[in-house]
């Protein structure tokens, strides 16, 4: 799926964000920039090492903010790491904290003059966020952001399976529908 806000482009893919081509990566990190399972396992694994000794040197990266690596073996350049929340319950400002980890990415593609980057759906794995909810708060700061940062070319979710690439369609469908 793939929609247009203002002059950039949002799109919906199933895959694997490890092969893709875009300028920059956004990994889905935890807070001690020490690696783990899922995105941030395979983001490692096929970037090599060097993406690690970097985040040793950064060292650590507090919940809705992200830091940038470059990309090791990677097609990307760069590799944002962005620490969404732990879900637990809602009541702890996960709500804010994952649109936080969302925006502070797209702040740094900016900062670095980046125009393509592509996210996994964060925190909706093994940190357990509800998966329509994060969906919403995905697409919904995404979509702000790039109304007002025309300097961003192209924003692509990379699903990792279909029901998850489902339920950002469906969300995105019914954004539209609503705001347009
Ligand atoms: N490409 C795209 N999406 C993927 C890939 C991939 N190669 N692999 C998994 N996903 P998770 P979190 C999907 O657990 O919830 C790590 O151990 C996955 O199906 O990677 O933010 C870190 O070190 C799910 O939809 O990230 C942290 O400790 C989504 O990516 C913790 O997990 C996010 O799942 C972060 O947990």
């Amino acid at each position: 799926m793939k929609v247009s806000i203002n002059q950039s482009t949002l799109v919906l893919v199933e895959g694997d964000i490890t092969k893709e081509e875009t300028e920059a990566l956004v990994n889905a990190a935890n807070d001690r920039l020490a690696g783990g399972g899922g995105v941030d396992g395979a983001i490692h694994q096929a970037g090599g090492p060097q993406i690690m000794a970097e985040c040793r040197i950064i060292g650590c990266c507090p919940t809705g903010q992200a830091v940038i690596t470059t990309a090791g073996n990677l097609k990307a350049r760069f590799v944002i790491h962005a620490v969404g929340p732990i879900y637990t319950g809602g009541a702890k400002h996960e709500p804010q904290l994952l649109a936080s980890a969302y925006r502070e990415s797209l702040h740094l593609a900016s900062r670095y003059g980046l125009k393509s980057l592509s996210f996994p759906s964060l925190s909706t794995g093994a940190y357990g966020y509800p998966l329509e909810e994060a969906a919403e708060i995905a697409l919904t700061t995404v979509i702000s952001y790039l109304r007002e940062h025309p300097e961003i070319n192209t924003v692509r979710f990379v699903l990792f399976n279909r029901a998850t690439f489902d339920v950002y369609c469906k969300v995105l469908s019914r954004r539209l529908n609503l705001v347009e």
